[in-house]
């Protein structure tokens, strides 16, 4: 019998996640529709040279998402769901440096090798929350975080099942795979569980980044995040449309040189929207709200740097960069490989930014929270988060070098 491979269920995983969060968040529809406007023009005006960094076709289906979860075997849950979809942790961000800082640290599921990429790089950015951090949380909001966290259950064991199988047998069966992409979809869905009003205020008064992960028994995904090929294009009409962006695109600032080569990532999102919510009050008595939480994001891809290269972006800025391709090849600076005609392909960045994550995430919490920084911190790192996943968890520079 045949199988719907890893390629094929990351595909489907992407399209449906799209279809639900457009029926869950309008404007997220608008955003696809005006990305798709863009590219379209921009193709028409650049021709192929549009394609540099990626086939319309992979451009035109590629999305990135982003969920947040609670407890190290809710991350390993989570990677086992991916996992079938060909999604492999890469990186390590600790957004608890950042400004504001944001009590989580992260990775990106994504796949890993080039041509999983072309096919379709769908990649999900998730946070796991830090719940012994004592700059944020005391010890008994952490007893109770644990508790909390500890008794809900994000997937069911059905969709766990289904994920082993896939990643075992490199595939499901159709009739399979449609359950296991019906369940996974559902999992990310806004749930109308109605939310403990006293613990979520609780938490949101430290940080509203707590309070969506810790203050419900579900998870969702917070957005979701088109790829655009002109963001300073697509930012203007957004706003002509009257749907109110954050106040900067995150990232490198447009290069005042015509034809410089775009580097990493700029991202641009518009504010959390209003959704209704139903609230279980102290009495017991269920009443309607609302939360601000879930966003549409967009974002446009350059090259990827290199270690070099990064440090100098870093340091420096975009203006210390050189101009053309040929001389960001010959410092080190950036990867590219050569075809069979010895021309340079520029190796696009497939993942994220901490100070771009770290504005996202500022742009839509609902106060600075409360952090003590005269308390202790809690050590976590890359290791730390491979033991959580149980999984290797993949240097972003080393899969770079490797499609040279
Ligand atoms: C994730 C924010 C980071 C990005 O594109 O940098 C992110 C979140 O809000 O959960 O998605
Ligand atoms: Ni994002």
């Amino acid at each position: 019998m045949s199988l719907i491979g890893p390629t094929e269920l990351r595909a489907r995983f992407a399209r449906s996640l799209s279809a639900l969060y457009g029926t869950e968040v309008p404007a997220y529809t608008t955003l696809v529709e005006v990305s798709e406007a863009v590219n379209a023009d921009v193709l028409a005006a650049m021709g192929p040279e549009a394609e540099r960094l990626g086939s319309i076709a992979r451009v035109t289906a590629e999305r990135h998402g982003a969920i947040r979860v609670g407890t190290p075997d809710e991350i390993a849950q989570v990677a086992k769901i991916f996992g079938a979809c060909g999604m492999h942790p890469v990186g390590f961000y600790d957004l608890r440096e950042a400004s504001p800082p944001i009590p989580v640290v992260s990775t990106a599921f994504r796949p890993i090798d080039g041509a999983e990429l072309a096919a379709n790089p769908f990649r999900v950015f998730t946070s796991l929350l830090v719940v012994d951090d004592r700059r944020f949380f005391d010890a008994a909001t952490q007893a109770q975080l644990e508790e909390f966290l500890g008794a809900r259950r994000l997937f069911p064991d059905e969709l766990l099942d289904l994920a082993d199988l896939a990643e075992k047998g490199g595939g499901l069966p159709a009739a399979d795979a449609d359950r296991f992409l019906e369940l996974a979809t559902a999992a990310f869905a806004l749930s109308p569980e109605p939310v403990d009003r006293a613990w979520y205020d609780h938490l949101e008064a430290i940080s509203s980044v707590a309070a969506d992960i810790g203050g419900v028994t579900s998870t969702h995904i917070n957005h979701l995040t088109p790829r655009v090929l002109d963001i300073d294009d697509l930012y203007r009409r957004m706003t002509e449309r009257g749907i109110t962006m954050i106040d900067r695109i995150q990232g490198p600032p447009p290069t005042t040189t015509p034809g410089k080569p775009a580097v990493l990532l700029r991202q641009t999102s518009f504010r959390a929207l209003a959704e209704p919510r139903r609230f279980r009050d102290r009495d017991g008595s269920i009443s309607h709200g609302q939360l601000r939480v879930r966003f549409g994001e967009v974002e446009a891809r350059g090259v990827a740097l290199t270690p070099e290269g990064r440090a100098v972006y870093d340091e420096r800025g975009i203006d210390a960069f050189p101009d053309t391709e040929q001389e960001l090849h010959e410092a080190g600076l950036a990867y590219y490989r050569r075809d069979e005609d010895g021309v340079l392909q520029p190796i696009v960045y497939e993942d994220f930014l901490p100070k771009s994550a770290a504005g996202i995430f500022a742009s839509n919490l609902t106060g600075d929270g409360t952090v003590d920084a005269a308390q202790r911190a809690s050590a976590r790192d890359a290791g730390w988060l491979r033991e959580a996943l149980g999984r290797p968890l993949h240097d972003p520079y080393a899969l770079y070098a490797a499609q040279v």
